[in-house]
């Protein structure tokens, strides 16, 4: 049964992809490293799906819901990098509507898979959830109308970064950092301080490639260049790869490390 429904899902995903390939209008050549970096990384958003659905069999119950959060991600990004790869090859220019797409739908799935640890921790109240997710709305739409040319460039990037403060704020300083961390089991606590790493080190990555972007790669007239575009995007990339599958695996490796602890204490 369980084999079948993994079987179902990965279909799905095959589908998801299949009309891309027929769409895609140029061939990737072989020294476009950001079209190259758009590939390697769907592959590999697509393997940590598989990897992440298939290993909800093998821990205990209240892992499975972060494992699948983990592989909802991933799978929704890879669709996302798909069509961005075919952008980019085909014309050279940023996929800003599509990156921003995927960061809407994905970025507020991590804020659920950070709520359901502190859930693990302890009675966190619901309040703290949809505090992150406004943090969220305010870092990522003023972005994206920065970016897209709907705000000025500037004035949407010192918004958005108001909004990731907001954000290590309520999980270092506000309720969500107040939640008693040590009386959770081991595996429980460290899934917290990586999930403040994360949120710390890992996200800060994305608004380094917004500088890069808009404000180091411009020429004498204020214009950006090329190699903006190319910074921006392989920087983006690898922000994707730390925050979407490197989390996860974190994850994956506190789920198997405890539930495995569980099974030799029963
Ligand atoms: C899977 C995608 C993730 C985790 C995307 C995260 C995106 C950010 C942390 C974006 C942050 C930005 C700022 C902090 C300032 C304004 C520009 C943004 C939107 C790039």
């Amino acid at each position: 049964m369980k084999i079948k429904n993994l079987a179902l899902s990965f279909s799905a995903m095959a589908l998801a992809a299949a009309p891309l390939s027929a769409q895609a209008a140029e061939n990737l050549a072989s020294d476009d490293f950001v079209g190259i970096s758009f590939w390697l990384i769907s592959m590999a958003l697509m393997a940590s799906t598989v990897f992440f659905l298939w290993e909800t069999q093998s821990v205990d119950g209240k892992w499975k819901t972060s494992l699948v959060v983990s592989g909802l991600v991933t799978f929704i990004a890879a669709v996302h990098y798909f069509y961005m790869r075919d952008v980019w090859v085909a014309t050279g220019e940023t996929p800003t509507v599509y990156r921003y797409i995927d960061w809407l739908l994905t970025v507020p799935l991590l804020m659920i898979e950070f709520f359901l640890i502190l859930r693990a921790i302890g009675n966190a109240p619901g309040g703290i959830f949809w505090r992150l997710m406004i943090g969220t709305l305010v870092m990522l739409v003023p972005g994206y109308m920065g970016e897209a040319g709907y705000m000025n460039v500037t004035l949407g990037f010192v918004i958005g970064m108001a909004g990731w403060f907001y954000i290590l704020y309520e999980i270092f300083a506000g309720e969500a950092s107040k939640m008693a961390a040590n009386e959770a089991p081991p595996a429980v606590q460290s899934s917290f301080s990586t999930m403040r790493w994360v949120v710390t080190v890992g996200w800060a990555i994305y608004p380094l490639g917004y500088v890069l972007g808009y404000f180091v790669y411009v020429d004498d007239a204020g214009v950006t260049t090329a190699a903006a575009s190319q910074a921006l995007n392989i920087v983006y990339n690898l922000a994707d790869v730390v925050n979407k599958i490197a989390f996860g695996l974190l994850i994956w490796y506190a789920a198997t490390t405890e539930s495995k602890g569980s099974a030799q204490a029963a």
